[in-house]
């Protein structure tokens, strides 16, 4: 908790699942000085999270901003924008991403296609590079924390899921050579891969069928967002010479992307 005093921490798509549940962990874990940029689309959302924080980390400092990491020029306004108070941000938890049904090719509709990709690839690739120049300044050639959040889809491609599949394979690239490229900083590139979690991600790949997405969990105990969100908390609360580069979890019940054990 001591190594999280005083931070600036930005996370993309805190207002559901893994990423609102980093907002709460880093909150409960430094609950007396800690600034929080909270960022998603839905503003109402956000502005619910940082009442729940508000409720019971006094010192926590968050700040909601409306943020569709798909759009360049709303990444650039939004870096320009920040009041001066989190404008040190310390860390970037690229997290916000989504998928869309489960169509196979040649029938995987190109919106689709573009939104996972403009989603869950540009996005992280902008926001990085939008937040990179703040931790390069700093003295000693540059210190900050990168977490992606990529996922056992991006190492283990299954039917029904290229593209998705493929956007997070293009996260694990990125992150790869973006780790070798800052070698030289005390920037740390860290990957966290979470398998089954049960957030709205598939409401979201079903279009909004709540009972679809419930039979993806059936039979199965899933992670929750907490259990990823202590990870997150836990790889940013290292020492600065420790870099928990890359993480795989899973739920016991999974052994790979699409190997479950279900009760029937
Ligand atoms: P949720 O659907 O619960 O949360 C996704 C978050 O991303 C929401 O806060 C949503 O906010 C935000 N988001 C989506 N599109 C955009 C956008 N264009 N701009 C800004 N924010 C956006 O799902 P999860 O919590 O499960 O997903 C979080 C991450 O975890 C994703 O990257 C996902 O791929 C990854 N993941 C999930 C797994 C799972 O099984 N659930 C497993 C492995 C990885 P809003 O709609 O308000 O914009
Ligand atoms: C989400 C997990 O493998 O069910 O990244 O698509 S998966």
């Amino acid at each position: 908790a001591a190594r999280l005093k005083g931070k600036t921490i930005v996370i993309t798509g805190a207002s559901s699942g893994i990423g609102r549940s980093c907002a709460v962990e880093f909150a409960r874990t430094q609950p007396d000085d800690l600034k929080l940029i909270l960022t998603a689309r839905r503003y109402d959302t956000l502005k619910e999270v940082a009442a729940e924080i508000a409720g019971f980390a006094k010192g926590v400092k968050v700040h909601p901003v409306k943020l569709d990491v798909s759009n360049p020029e709303e990444i650039d306004k939004f870096v320009g924008q920040l009041p001066d108070e989190f404008k040190e941000i310390d860390v970037l938890v690229n997290n916000a991403g989504l998928v869309k049904g489960v169509a196979q090719a040649p029938n995987i509709s190109p919106a689709d296609i573009n939104t996972m990709f403009s989603t869950n690839v540009t996005g992280v690739i902008a926001m990085t590079q939008a937040i990179l120049p703040i931790f390069k300044a700093r003295s000693d050639g540059g210190r900050g924390d990168i977490v992606n959040i990529g996922s056992i889809a991006g190492r283990e491609p299954y039917q029904g899921g290229s593209i998705y599949c493929a956007t997070k394979a293009a996260v694990r690239s990125f992150t790869d050579a973006l780790r070798k490229e800052l070698i030289a900083t005390r920037i740390r590139v860290i990957e966290i891969d979470p398998g089954q979690v049960e957030t709205e991600f598939s409401v979201v790949r079903f279009g909004g069928d709540k009972e679809k997405a419930k039979k993806v969990y059936e039979g199965v105990e899933p992670l929750t967002g907490e259990d990823i969100a202590e990870v997150v908390v836990f790889a940013v609360g290292r020492r600065e010479n420790v870099v928990l580069a890359d993480t795989l979890i899973f739920p016991s019940h999974q052994g790979a992307a699409t190997v479950m054990h279900r009760k029937t």
